[in-house]
């Protein structure tokens, strides 16, 4: 027998106010968790839901440096656009706060100076790399150098994000600081550590015996964490963007964020009510996670150890995370701006969030990572929103308004058409419960749109609009039972589409409807007249969806290039004029060009200098067959001193650009000249 629960605490994954949100944050994290809490609301349960901007942590240091502003400035903008972004999407938070609050501060600094006090951490001192110009100690992405993997000069220390390796700083060829350039040293540092060893024996029971039932992928990646056994984990971190550790002694130091953020639940809770107690403390509140699957780890096994050790706290009785959702089959990515930026959606579509809400529950990646596509976005709206929910609701309204000028008429004997459309919508209530109490939001959606896709059907069957002029008897009941169905849509589909929800109620003049009435079959009255029927959804076209894709496509040149810039040679030492008069460049025409035998990369190739013809060996057959070459005009060193190559003699060299993927280009006058040209 389930757990009676007296009341919801429900919270979503906090998104870190270093950039906007995007589709892929959404489709895991913020509507599904949206879904659940409406649909507590609608079942008249007592529910509160938290969230706010995680404020702390180095990728929000690293944005400030790179935009030379504070990190405050950062989290102030990105803060105020996330939380706009979400209302606009009418994703219903009971608070979205934020965690550089003094109000989270004191509650965070409270929290680990009672672990603190209790004697939960272990203090350690350990070598960290320090930068002495920029007087900091460095977090491992402060810390640049080559990938001991692929080469890539730029890694990270602790990613190299060309090849993807998960790396250590002492990994890194020639570390660096990226706050300075100079070469870090190692100095001692002392931290605090949570020793989730301790609590392993714990976790496994309360998980691996207590919450079978959570989803597979939530499930086994707890089982290999505690399978791999617990280590003791950094509660602290020598930065000075964070909240001080609240210890003597421990000047320089912050809560880690990951300590800090979680913590965030219980302080905007105390922000939203004084009662919040009854809601962490209390055995009969349902406390239930929204998160990525990247955050399982510190979401089943960190804060729980955390609440444990703090005593007093219930512990989550659920955490459905979602997996990832990817865009044009290419992860989402946001320093390589590969994302629907919810922001941006909310521009160009204006009066379409219910859209977005419909393809990311319908498209959501709940037990595997799914893909976002512009196309599928164009055909979900236009086959199943405007064909289906949209063109049942407007029929029902118009053929109302048109046969009984709006009111909706008395309902006369049922016949089997009629029956048979009332024993399909008979079972809709208990399965979309069932799903949305289990987290299958993408099962609870398509039971919502059944409303539609049976009443569809039933007036395709029954064609009412055919029988006016010889039964209107039978007209009146067929548009009464419509109209009901059109209710029902209505209601079933509100914690999922929230604002065509509300349109089809304003259109049916209803008012509001109770959840509880779903499964009824008078929702409107007979005599009651409807408002003006409205097109619920309207088509996407196809130059629409070719605008995403070209932006899209303008994203991927624009990293191209960026990627190619940095690998760019740097600069030789200084020359005076003089050095540079020395050389004597020509423009020279190919007259002739051939394979050098038994190799791969050279070409023998006879140029007309103008002052004479010559033989200039060069490494281009990779880039350029023989026949390419004859006739073109091309810039050459024309003193160089001779070189025996392969056994030919080479007087001179074919000046080429390198490109930063390491082809050679040709380089060209920008029109025809005279053999024997000077270069300067
Ligand atoms: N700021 C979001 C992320 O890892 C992270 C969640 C914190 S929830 C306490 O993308
Ligand atoms: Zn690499």
């Amino acid at each position: 027998m389930a757990k009676e629960y007296k009341r919801y605490l429900v919270t979503s994954a906090l998104p870190y106010a270093n950039g906007p949100v995007h589709i892929g944050h959404l489709a895991g994290v913020y509507i599904p968790s949206d879904i659940y809490v409406r649909y507590l609301r609608l079942r008249g349960r007592d529910v509160l839901w938290v969230c706010g901007s995680d404020e702390h942590g180095v990728p929000i240091t690293i944005k400030a440096r790179r935009e030379g502003t504070t990190p405050q400035q950062v989290v102030d903008r990105y803060h105020e656009l996330i939380r706009r972004s979400f209302e606009r999407l009418g994703i219903s938070f009971d608070i979205y706060s934020r965690t550089s609050s003094a109000g989270h501060a004191r509650t965070a600094s409270e929290f680990f100076r009672r672990l603190y006090d209790q004697g939960d951490f272990v203090e350690r001192t350990s070598m960290q790399y320090y930068d002495e110009e920029a007087r900091t100690f460095l977090a491992d992405r402060y810390i640049v150098g080559t990938c001991p993997r692929c080469g890539n000069e730029r890694a990270y220390g602790d990613q190299c994000e060309q090849c993807g390796s998960t790396l250590s700083p002492d990994e890194l060829i020639e570390p660096r600081s990226a706050v300075s350039g100079s070469v870090p040293v190692k100095r001692e540092t002392k931290h605090w550590y949570l020793p989730l060893d301790r609590y392993e024996e714990f976790l496994r029971g309360w998980i691996l015996e207590g919450h079978r039932e959570w989803k597979s992928n939530v499930y086994g990646q707890c089982k290999s964490w505690l399978d791999g056994g617990l280590q003791p984990r950094a509660v602290s971190r020598d930065l000075d963007w964070g909240i001080p550790v609240p210890v003597e002694g421990a000047e320089g130091k912050v809560l880690y964020v990951w300590f800090d953020a979680p913590i965030g639940y219980i302080s905007f809770t105390q922000e939203l009510t004084p009662d919040w107690e009854r809601y962490w403390k209390s055995d009969d509140t349902k406390l239930v996670h929204f998160i990525g699957k990247d955050n399982i780890v510190f979401h089943c096994i960190v804060f729980p150890a955390m609440l444990r050790a703090h005593g007093g706290y219930i512990l989550p009785e659920n955490v459905p995370a979602n997996e990832f959702l990817n865009l044009e089959g290419e992860k989402i990515s946001t320093s390589r701006n590969w994302a629907v930026w919810l922001h941006e959606y909310l521009d160009d579509f204006p009066g379409k969030e219910d859209v977005l809400r419909y393809v990311l529950t319908a498209n959501a990646p709940e037990t595997k990572d799914n893909d976002f596509t512009w196309k599928d976005f164009q055909a979900r709206n236009n086959n199943e929103l405007v064909a289906v929910l949209g063109n049942f609701v407007n029929r029902a309204l118009v053929l109302t308004k048109k046969y009984f000028d709006g009111t909706v008429p008395a309902c006369g004997a049922l016949m089997p058409a009629d029956e048979a459309a009332l024993a399909e919508l008979e079972g809709i209530r208990g399965a979309l419960e069932g799903h949305i109490e289990h987290f299958r939001f993408r099962e609870a959606l398509k039971e919502a749109m059944n409303v539609a896709r049976i009443g569809n059907k039933y007036l395709a069957d029954t064609e009412p609009w055919k029988l006016w002029k010889s039964d209107p008897d039978r007209v009146r009941t067929i548009l009464y039972l419509a109209i009901q169905m059109t209710a029902r849509a209505a209601v079933a589909i509100e914690p999922f589409m929230p604002f065509s929800a509300a349109k089809i109620l304003r259109m049916l003049d209803a008012g509001h409807i109770d959840w509880e009435r779903l499964g009824e079959h008078e929702l409107i009255a007979a005599g009651h007249r409807i408002g003006e029927p409205e097109l619920l959804f309207e088509k996407i076209e196809d130059d629409v969806v070719q605008r995403q894709l070209d932006k899209l496509a303008a994203t991927k040149a624009a990293n191209a290039a960026a990627e190619r810039s940095q690998n760019i040679e740097k600069q030789k030492d200084t020359i005076s004029f003089d050095d540079f008069g020395r050389m004597d460049i020509r423009i020279a025409t190919v007259v002739a060009a051939e394979r050098v035998a038994k190799t791969k990369k050279l070409l023998r190739l006879e140029v007309d200098t103008g002052l004479d013809r010559r033989v200039i060996v060069s490494g281009i057959a990779e880039y350029y067959t023989p026949e390419e070459l004859v006739g073109r005009q091309v810039p050459v060193l024309i003193n160089l001193a001779p070189r025996e190559v392969k056994g030919i003699r080479s007087e001179g060299m074919i000046l080429m650009a390198a490109d930063t993927d390491g082809r050679l280009r040709l380089l060209a006058p920008s029109e025809a000249v005279a053999s024997g040209a000077t270069v300067g």
